[in-house]
């Protein structure tokens, strides 16, 4: 999707469940400023990076994830990385013409790269993980990703198993993924907002099909420190057509 498209379906979203945070973004006088000092800028393909609207309410996925949760992780968090992105790119023209995918592959690990490494991770991470959650998820998947499965872990309990190991083994913050490799699937993490399509920092490098945010603030006021928890929570709602669907596009 071309970001302007994208842009024009985030607004008709604001006006409904995001229309709080979209309001007070809106109304930041530096955000402000800049639209003024480049009319045509704004007006072309390479406008700023936007908050993707939820694809569902934030007490959708209750009661695996709370309302508070969702509204707080949406609405302050990924709206940060999503000012960050933008403020990490304010200078670098040429690179806010390019999609979030081709920003990741191309970052890199140097001390200049440090904004745009953290926040354009946190926005590209955070909008694969809403996607790949709904009210309607959970259970087992059927299709090209449960083959993919199956040939890659031998099961879904096995994969499952190896998962949650995965997601449960990172220290502080970070996710754990499920990635389409060279003709199989596996599993990786990462610290902090970095993500598999990061050439330049990660060891596996694929593309990311399932992703869970592990960090504090993604499950705290509703499992408090029982992170194990939350992971079999998140699996009550991983929407398999989503990733059947990235899968088919990797
Ligand atoms: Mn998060």
């Amino acid at each position: 999707m071309k970001k302007r498209q994208f842009l024009k379906l985030t607004s008709v979203f604001a006006a409904g469940t995001v229309a709080a945070p979209m309001l007070t973004f809106c109304s930041d006088p530096n955000a402000a400023a800049g639209d003024n000092e480049n009319q045509n800028e704004t007006d072309s393909e390479s406008a700023d990076f936007t908050l993707p609207a939820l694809p569902y309410a934030f007490d959708a996925l209750e009661p695996h994830i709370d309302a508070l949760t969702m509204e707080i992780h949406h609405g302050k968090h990924h709206q940060g990385y999503t000012d960050g992105l933008n403020k990490a790119l304010k200078d670098r023209s040429a690179l806010k013409e390019k999609s979030i995918e081709s920003l990741m592959k191309a970052v890199t690990a140097a001390n200049s790269d440090i904004g745009l490494r953290n926040n354009g991770g946190g926005y590209y991470n955070h909008s694969l993980f809403w996607e790949i959650m709904s009210p309607a998820g959970g259970g087992t998947p059927d299709g090209a990703i449960a083959e993919a499965i199956d040939g890659s872990f031998g099961s879904f309990e096995a994969f499952k198993e190896k998962f949650s190991e995965a997601a449960g083994s990172v220290f502080g913050s970070g996710w754990a993924w499920l990635c389409a490799g060279e003709g199989s699937l596996f599993i990786s993490t990462t610290p902090n907002q970095d993500n598999p399509l990061m050439t330049d920092i990660v060891e596996n490098t694929g593309t990311p099909i399932l992703g869970i945010d592990v960090w504090e603030h993604a499950y705290y006021l509703n499992h408090q420190n029982e992170r194990g928890a939350y992971i079999d929570d998140f699996f009550e709602v991983i929407n398999w057509d989503a990733v059947n669907a990235r899968l088919k596009k990797a």
